[in-house]
């Protein structure tokens, strides 16, 4: 299936255009068929010559009721744009198409309605001219009449190749299902409509509310007007809820596939195109099916901090709009580059937002989201829409590599000092570790303690005072610090004897368990055999010798012995043709 709004001027025959194709009434008031005017969205589909079907979001044009287009356009990726060809282009024509430019609209098609009471030229040419300015780009235009049915063959062909140009969905992605409307069914309670644009929903389903504390469930679904299991995106859908009071959401609010979206009042936004220099103080941010007021804070040349008057399920790169209610104007399009921005406290902190915002450019980016925010757990960086592909550090923590180093190094002088001060005390308590580097989990404090510090009964100290005197200590520190990102290449024997590493001083450490000893003068740091499993598992089974050395990227003097201990201690297994497998 595939949805597309109409956009265009009031009176200028989209909802007579909706209904010529598809046998629908999309003016489902009583108000609207009185008044001949559509005042809320409609709703119709049908089937293409393809065979495909199309299903149409019909929008006011009437200027009161633009909040309502918006409401409709908004999940909606494509656009059949009508035009009068007895009245031309006119203001809501523009406002509309200004609409669809700010929300980054790439698919559309043009009917120049009415046809039949004036010569569709010159509104043709003045719309594709207007159109062609924006994100839609050059499109087709075809001459209808929806009276007469005249050009309408042409347009259903229009469509078919406008719906074979639209990216494939994304089925495997989270569900934000936009509600547009929602209502009461007799007998089965509410029911939500939307457009799904990504994800699959199906009967049974948890999904989470904003604002609401339990899951809500979906009971019932149905698409086109009938019963499934299952819906694929992209569809017009109804959900039917289990147990959720009417009143607790309508339109603009959203239907989410549980721990994916951040809620957030505090966004930070680039503005498209030449942004006015004078944009309003309160403007409404229109994304999704939802408005709400928001108010703005200039902080770069194009961009802005929006607060807005309550949280919205927005990612990283999302697409909306601002528009100045009082003005009738959309003021541009925005782009959403942080869900979740630091507080501006400090004096300058604004400017030095303004240069790390004119950084990002609405991408998910997780090594710059480690750079920016250190650390974070996994979870919240999913609910801002950065895809998380780094391991975490301890717990579902993620740090950005070059301040976790660094922690490590502050907690070994941190241990130091204390032991200096308090001689007496055997270590450092955990918890004073953790308030003395501001971390904010504890297992973040042991994860970065390693060999040849340790804990014991809550503190962190040297694995065993008498067993590793002072300058050993150091020297295996330097080794890890040297080695610790090539895990598996081993000091030469010179660089030993430069750390101060003689056979007395590797014994002291291999007994603390600070070094492993592979044979003489060859030694790892002692994650190294759990780290070296790791990386066998991974190659085809069973592996050569120099396949295992290439892994792990290391010389025969390491990989022999290596293999050797690993077979010893029963983590590989040697085949009688000297090929290996990691036993399981
Ligand atoms: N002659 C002629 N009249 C048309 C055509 N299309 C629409 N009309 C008439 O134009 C008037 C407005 O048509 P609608 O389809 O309600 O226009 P609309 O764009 O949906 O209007 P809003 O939803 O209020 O923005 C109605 O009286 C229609 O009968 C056409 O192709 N030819
Ligand atoms: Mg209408």
């Amino acid at each position: 299936m595939f949805v597309v709004a109409t956009a265009g001027h009031v009176d200028h025959g989209k909802s007579t255009l909706v209904r010529a194709l598809t046998g629908m009434e999309p003016d489902r008031w009583a108000e609207e068929r009185r008044r001949g005017m559509t005042i809320d969205l409609g709703f119709a589909w049908t089937t293409l010559p393809s065979g495909g079907t199309v299903a149409f979001v019909d929008v006011p044009g009437h200027e009161r009721f633009v909040p309502n287009m918006l409401a409709g356009v908004g999940p909606v990726p494509a656009a059949l744009i009508v035009v009068a060809a007895d009245e031309g282009w006119m203001p809501q024509s523009a406002e509309h198409l200004a609409a669809l430019d700010a929300l980054g609209v790439a698919y559309g098609l043009l009917a120049v309605t009415r046809a039949d009471l004036a010569d569709p030229g010159p509104a043709t040419a003045r719309a594709r001219a207007e159109i062609a300015e924006t994100s839609l780009g050059a499109v087709p235009a075809v001459a209808v009449s929806g009276l007469t049915g005249a050009g309408l063959p042409q347009l259903r062909a229009a469509l078919d190749r406008l719906a074979a140009q639209l990216p494939a969905p994304v089925v495997d992605e989270p569900v934000r299902l936009w509600v547009d409307r929602s209502f009461t069914v007799r007998g089965s309670g509410t029911v939500v409509t939307g457009t799904l644009g990504a994800g699959r929903l199906r009967v049974g389903d948890e999904l989470e509310l904003a604002g609401a504390d339990e899951p809500v469930r979906v009971r019932g679904l149905h698409s086109l007007g009938e019963a499934r299991v299952e819906a694929a995106a992209v569809a017009r859908v109804a959900v039917n809820l289990r147990a959720t009071p009417r009143d607790r959401l309508g339109r603009g609010d959203a239907l989410l596939t549980p721990g994916r979206f951040h809620h957030t009042d505090l966004v930070d936004v680039r503005l498209a195109g030449d942004p006015a220099a004078d944009l309003p103080a309160t403007l409404t941010l229109h994304v999704g099916s939802a408005a709400v007021p928001v108010r703005v804070r200039p902080l770069g040349p194009d961009t802005v901090r929006l607060r807005l008057a309550r949280p919205l399920p927005l990612l990283v790169g999302d697409r909306a709009l601002l528009r100045d209610p009082g003005r009738h104007h959309v003021s541009g399009g925005v782009r959403v580059l942080d869900v979740a921005p630091p507080p501006l406290g400090r004096r300058g902190a604004a400017a030095a937002r303004a240069q790390v915002l004119a950084e990002l450019d609405g991408r998910p980016d997780l090594a710059g989201e480690l750079r920016r925010r250190r650390l974070i757990r996994a979870g919240a960086l999913l609910r801002m829409g950065v895809p998380v592909y780094a391991e975490p550090v301890a717990g579902d923590w993620l740090a950005d590599p070059a301040y976790w180093r660094g922690l490590g190094e502050r907690l070994t002088e941190e241990v130091a000092r204390h032991a200096r001060e308090h001689p007496l005390e055997p270590g450092m308590p955990v918890d004073a570790l953790r308030q003395r580097l501001a971390l904010p989990d504890r297992v973040l404090v042991e994860a970065l303690v390693r060999p040849p510090l340790r804990i014991h009964a809550g503190r962190v100290g040297a694995a065993s005072a008498n067993a590793l005197p002072e300058p050993v200590a150091l020297a295996v520190q330097r080794v890890r610090a040297e080695y610790g990102d090539r895990p598996f290449r081993a000091p030469e024997a010179d660089r030993l004897v430069d750390l101060g590493l003689g056979p007395r001083e590797i014994g002291a450490a291999v007994r603390a368990g600070a070094l492993l000893r592979l044979a003489d003068n060859v030694v790892l740091l002692p994650d190294a055999l759990d780290d070296a499993v790791r990386v066998l598992a991974g190659l085809p089974q069973p592996f050569t010798l120099s396949a295992a050395r290439q892994a792990l990227d290391t010389t025969r003097r390491v990989a022999v012995p290596l293999l050797e201990l690993l077979d010893r201690r029963g983590a590989t297994r040697r085949l009688p043709d000297d090929a290996r497998i990691v036993v399981t």
